[in-house]
Order: C-alpha cells, then structure tokens, then sequence
C-alpha cells in the first residue's frame, strides 16, 4: 500500500529510543519469551489499567479468546454476533463448539438482546457478544438472559481496550472478557492479547494452555497451544501504554471534528458516544442510509479515488462467509446484514490531522 494514503489506521508507536531503552535489558539476561520479566511488568500494569481482577497475556486476541473458551470447558451451542471479524466466530468453531447467530441492535450494532432467548436450546452453553468499534453491549440486559438459564457470558472485547462503562472497567462485566493489543488497536503491543476473568480457578489453565498445557518439567496435563506473549511485544506494550491517555485523547479530538463536520450530512448516520461510556474512539464508523442518494460503495469508491482508504468491517458477515455459509444464513439476521452492507469505518487514529479529517469530510459532502 503506498505511504501517501490515508489508511483506515495507523499503529501507534513510542519514541524508537525509548523501545530501546526498554529493550536493552534483553541483551543482559537473554531471556526473550516465555514469561520473562517484561511479560510480567507488563500484566501487573494492565490488570491496574484495566481494573480487573485476573488477567492472562496471550500472543494476540484470537488466542486469548480459543484458549479462553478451551479453559472454560465449554460443550454444544455458543450465541455469538454475525457482525465481526471472523476471529470470534473461528474460536468457537475451532473449540469444537456450534455458533448460533443472533441478529444485531441497529443504533450500537451489538448483540440484540431481545433476540437472544429465542435462540437458546438445551444445548446452549455460552453467549459471546462483541463489543463493536468500542460501543458496549447492552451487558445487564444479557446478564439477567445469562443468569436466567445459567449461561456463561464471554466477551469479545478486541476494540473495547481501556473503556469504562458506568465507571467499571468493560472487562469486568461478564465472566470473561477478551482483548487485542494487534498493532490496528488502540493500545498495540505489536501482536498481542489478553483474557480477563472473574474465576480465579482459570488462572491456573489460562497460564498453561498458552503454554501447551505444560504443568511442570515433567507433566503435560491439557492439550495447549503456543499462544505466550513473548518480551519484545511485552515491551512495546509497556512504551505505549505510558502513552495511552495522550492518544485517546488525541482520538477523541479527530471524533469530534468528524462528528462536527459529518452532522449535518443527510442520510450519514454517525455513532455518538454512549451514555455512561468512557469511550476509547477505537473507530469511526458511519452507516449510508437511502437519503444519502447514493451507496456505501459508492462512497468507498469516491473516497478511494482520493487516496482515502476506509474499510467495509465488518462486510460480509461471518454467516456469509465462504465456510460457513452452507450451514448459516444472513437472513436470519437481516438487521446484521443491512448494517454490514451500509457501514463504513472512516481512518481514525490518534496522529490524523485536522486538515485530513476536513478533506475526508469534503469528499464525502462533495458526493
Ligand atoms: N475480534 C474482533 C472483533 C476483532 O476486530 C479482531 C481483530 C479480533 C477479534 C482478533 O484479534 P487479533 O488476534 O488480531 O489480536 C485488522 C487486524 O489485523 C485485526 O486485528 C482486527 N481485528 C481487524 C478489525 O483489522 P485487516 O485484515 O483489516 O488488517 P490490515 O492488514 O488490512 O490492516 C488494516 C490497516 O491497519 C492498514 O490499512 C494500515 C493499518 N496497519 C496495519 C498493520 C498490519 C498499520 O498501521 N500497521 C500495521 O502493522 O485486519
């Protein structure tokens, strides 16, 4: 991709010479992966950040959500959103569980928790809602559907870093709650993720399975993966988060001048900041609705012309996607599927001047 386009996002990176400051101890004890010291520094920093009680590190958010839902010893049918990145739903399938799709709310684009005890059998284990661009499920409302039928609630978290909903960090509602700290996210660590948990009983086969379920030198007690955090990663994450709340803040500066440019734009719908939310302005997206007199893919193509690159995420939806359509259907979730055929996330991230935000906006009211 040419450096002279405006992409969707552009990863957040510390002074070099401070990561090398941060690095250098590397070189003295050669100790490079496997729960070094800075993988340690790192999770005690994090589990403060985020105000939670427990925390595992993981080599991306996708691991973090497999080996969550392999240490949770989950069994049968999983209610998931259709309207994500293919991660959440291949960590359900590849744990040997069953996706069932529930439809979306239109205006937060998460889980509709009104659809959800429709879709629960006797085989329904679990529920994992997606927290879409940062907007936050409607987590009571699926945790009375939860605690109702003894569900357990898995979060998928991936674009929620960092966020406060009714003053409580977002990874503490539900059971578990699953981060990525990949290089597009709010707080990169170049590849990275975590899973935090209410269950100090999942601490123990967190920390092994990330570690192919190694107990100790001589026993192997759980079919694990490879999924350790390993220091380099760890310490990039350590420089960027020092410098998190100046890049929300600066983030949040770019929402607004979209939201001050874009608002009295007919037929582009925006996403404002829920009530109660301390928001991480992870993306940006706007939904074309008919008044607009063209479609999203119009504006996409206009966009492009002008070296502007957004992207369609999340088109198509995972129930459409090539293996899983033949036993899913989009219909079946029809407010997923307007949204993923309308929605556009616009480049957001914390070093877009204003006078790029204005041309962006410009092309878009010049349609
Ligand atoms: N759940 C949800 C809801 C997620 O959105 C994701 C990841 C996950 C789970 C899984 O978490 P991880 O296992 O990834 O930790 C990107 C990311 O690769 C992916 O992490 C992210 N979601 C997804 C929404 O976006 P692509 O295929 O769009 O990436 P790519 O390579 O096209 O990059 C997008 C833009 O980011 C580029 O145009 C420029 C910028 N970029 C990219 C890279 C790789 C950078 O500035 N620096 C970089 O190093 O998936």
């Amino acid at each position: 991709m040419a450096l002279d386009k405006i992409l969707v996002t552009r990863s957040s990176l510390p002074e070099m010479e401070e990561y090398v400051e941060e690095i250098k101890e590397l070189w003295e004890n050669h100790w490079l992966t496997n729960m070094g010291v800075k993988h340690n520094q790192l999770k005690d920093m994090l589990i403060k950040y985020l105000r939670v009680s427990h925390l595992e590190m993981m080599s991306n958010g996708h691991m973090a959500l497999e080996m969550a839902l392999q240490a949770m010893k989950l069994d049968g049918e999983v209610i998931t959103s259709p309207f994500t990145f293919a991660s959440t739903t291949h960590a359900i399938v590849r744990n040997g569980l069953k996706p069932v799709f529930c439809d979306i709310e239109r205006d937060r684009y998460t889980m509709d928790p009104e659809k959800i005890e429709a879709l629960i059998t006797e085989k329904t284990c679990a529920i994992l809602p997606v927290h879409v661009y940062g907007n936050v499920c409607d987590v009571e409302a699926i945790q009375k559907i939860a605690d109702k039928h003894g569900l357990k609630v898995i979060y998928d978290a991936a674009h929620a870093f960092g966020e406060t909903y009714k003053g409580k960090g977002i990874g503490t509602y539900g059971d578990v709650s699953m981060f990525s700290f990949h290089a597009t996210k709010v707080f990169n660590t170049i590849e990275g993720g975590a899973v935090c948990f209410k269950d100090a009983g999942l601490e123990r086969p967190l920390y092994e399975l990330k570690n192919f379920g190694i107990h100790n030198a001589e026993e192997v007690r759980a079919i694990g993966a490879n999924a350790k955090m390993n220091e380099f990663c760890a310490a990039m994450g350590i420089c960027n988060l020092r410098h998190l709340a100046e890049e929300i803040s600066k983030r949040k500066m770019v929402y607004e001048k979209y939201m001050s440019e874009l608002s009295t734009v007919k037929g582009i719908k925006l996403n404002p900041v829920q009530e109660d939310l301390v928001s991480n302005y992870a993306y940006f997206p706007i939904v074309v609705e008919d008044e607009f007199g063209c479609d999203r893919d119009v504006v996409w193509q206009k966009l492009a012309e002008n070296d502007i690159i957004a992207r369609k995420y999340f088109y198509p939806l995972v129930n459409e996607y090539e293996c899983y359509r033949k036993m899913h259907n989009s219909a079946d979730t029809p407010i997923a599927k307007d949204i993923s055929m309308r929605v556009l996330t616009l480049p957001m991230y914390a070093d877009l001047d204003m006078h790029t935000v204005e041309r962006i906006c410009a092309v878009i009211k010049g349609i």
